[in-house]
């Protein structure tokens, strides 16, 4: 074994990072080189990436990994979040800004595409349950895929993708990316040719899928040289953010739910083959793919983008806090009764999200949370019952009891919401790493490099590299209590409209 020394460039929905691995055969350790925002740009009513500057912002982090290293990395990978895309002409040309999943035009189109292909069908083909987020909903709503003469010619790639397609020349979706899309066969792991067709969608735009950790090519020429880099190995590791955070899980056994916690929470199991029942699609859970040709089945949470929202709104109005600050006023808030669905689609759009949370407290008939630390606390508790809600349904499913529950992610450094989730679900939680997709992205180089065999070493390198945290319950009487509450003023009350 040799010493690796690689890079990540890991783009979140609101932030980014890179950071640099060193792989020593036994022990993984990770310096961040270069953190930037990731803020999406509203322009002629619709809320766009700014690609370009992302770009700009990954070369930054070559130039930075190279110093930080002495020479230019081993290999690069790129991850990113899910069901984005950018589309591409012939000669590379990106047309347009890649649009944000959150932008509303996807909500009219996802009404239209249901007539031509119901969502029970959509579902048993696919695994991925309806979002208006879907690429295959955002695909539908690219007028100009229909009105422009030249579309014939043109190129789908998911963000990921199109990084590496900008970096290396390759055009090639890789399958976790894939996998969000609501376009693939989850058995065949292919694109699924009669979705394609039920809705039109022309199958020139797609490129071959790749399984995770495959070698792309090297790194173009022109940007060796405007960087003074050498053509490193461009890598398609695990381009999905959230299968590169599931391959870093620490754990040993596969008897656990894990939590991937960011700006989504996506809270599932991993198995060998997905489920695709009619009760699994009605529980809201997808079957997203993830290293090695696995299954995620998960489900998508809100997660801390509730807060995030509150947080911009409430510096819009002058008071800026941080997170630590947020989670200070928290756990001196007066007792909660009122909780949020933190799966409802109504909290998808950005912007006044503190009004957003009091009117579903106002009219699912639940006191309204007035301060902003009655506001704060109601989310992170409504997040914990989510979780055990879920929780629960993947018991149903699998069949199967959960010992354990592992958190990854950037949100593992909210300690309140960890040991809530312990209390609320009666379960042990281990958390971490906080790294977690960029160390899955490393891992997946390295294994492309052949110094990993399978996903059970890389689980074991981060065992061995990031010890996580463990949170064991506390008052279990008491949040069984609570649980029940939430149960009736806000799942029973679902059921009832
Ligand atoms: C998390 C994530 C989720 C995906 C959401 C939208 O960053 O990738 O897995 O559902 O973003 O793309």
């Amino acid at each position: 074994t040799q010493s690796l020394q690689m890079m990540a460039v890991d783009f979140g929905a609101s932030s980014g990072r890179v950071v640099t691995g060193h792989f020593d055969g036994e022990r993984l350790s990770i310096q961040e080189v270069h953190r930037f925002d990731n803020e999406p740009v509203q322009l002629g009513g619709r809320l766009h990436w700014d690609f370009l500057r992302l770009f700009h912002e990954l070369k930054q982090g070559v130039v930075k990994a190279k110093q930080q290293l002495g020479r230019t990395p081993a290999s690069i990978a790129v991850d990113t979040w899910g069901v984005d895309y950018g589309l591409v002409d012939p000669q590379g040309r990106l047309i347009g800004n890649p649009c944000h999943y959150r932008d509303l035009r996807s909500e009219p189109a996802m009404q239209e595409a249901l007539k031509l292909i119901t969502e029970s069908e959509l579902y048993a083909r696919t695994g991925i349950q309806s979002s208006s987020i879907n690429t295959v909903y955002q695909l539908f709503a690219e007028e100009h895929l229909r009105i422009d003469q030249n579309a014939s010619d043109w190129r789908m790639l998911f963000m990921p993708d199109l990084f590496h397609y900008y970096l290396s020349g390759v055009m090639a979706s890789e399958y976790t990316i894939a996998s969000t899309s609501g376009l693939l066969d989850p058995m065949k792991r292919e694109w699924n040719m009669p979705v394609l067709d039920a809705l039109s969608l022309p199958h020139s735009l797609f490129n071959p899928i790749v399984m995770p950790g495959t070698r792309l090519g090297a790194l173009r020429s022109d940007i060796c040289g405007e960087l003074s880099v050498d053509a490193m190995p461009v890598i398609a590791a695990s381009g999905h953010d959230t299968a590169a955070a599931v391959a870093s899980i620490p754990a040993s056994d596969s008897r656990y739910a894990f939590i991937s916690s960011g700006t989504w929470s996506l809270m599932g199991i991993e198995l060998d083959e997905p489920i695709l029942t009619e009760r699994s699609r009605q529980l809201l859970f997808s079957n997203e793919g993830g290293a090695e040709g696995k299954i995620r089945m998960l489900k998508n949470i809100m997660g801390l983008w509730l807060l995030q929202e509150c947080r911009r709104t409430w510096a819009m109005e002058g008071t800026q806090l941080s997170y630590a600050e947020l989670t200070e006023l928290a756990q001196h808030a007066p007792v909660n009764s009122s909780y949020v669905d933190a799966g409802d689609a109504v909290f998808l759009p950005p912007g006044g999200m503190p009004q957003r949370i009091q009117e579903y407290c106002r009219t699912s008939g639940q006191p309204v949370p007035q301060s902003r630390p009655e506001i704060i606390r109601c989310i992170l508790e409504s997040l914990a019952f989510k979780y055990r809600q879920t929780l629960s349904e993947i018991e149903e499913l699998t069949g199967e009891h959960l010992e354990h529950i592992y958190m990854v992610g950037g949100g593992i450094q909210n300690r309140l919401l960890c040991q809530l989730t312990a209390n609320v679900t009666g379960r042990t939680v281990i958390a971490g790493p906080v790294e977690a997709t960029s160390i899955g992205n490393l891992m997946m180089q390295a294994k492309a490099h052949g110094e990993v065999k399978n996903l059970s070493e890389i689980r074991e390198v981060v065992r061995q590299s990031f010890p996580p945290e463990t949170y064991v319950p506390e008052d279990a009487d008491q949040w069984e209590e609570r649980y029940r509450q939430y149960y009736r003023r806000v799942v029973l009350q679902q059921m009832k409209n």
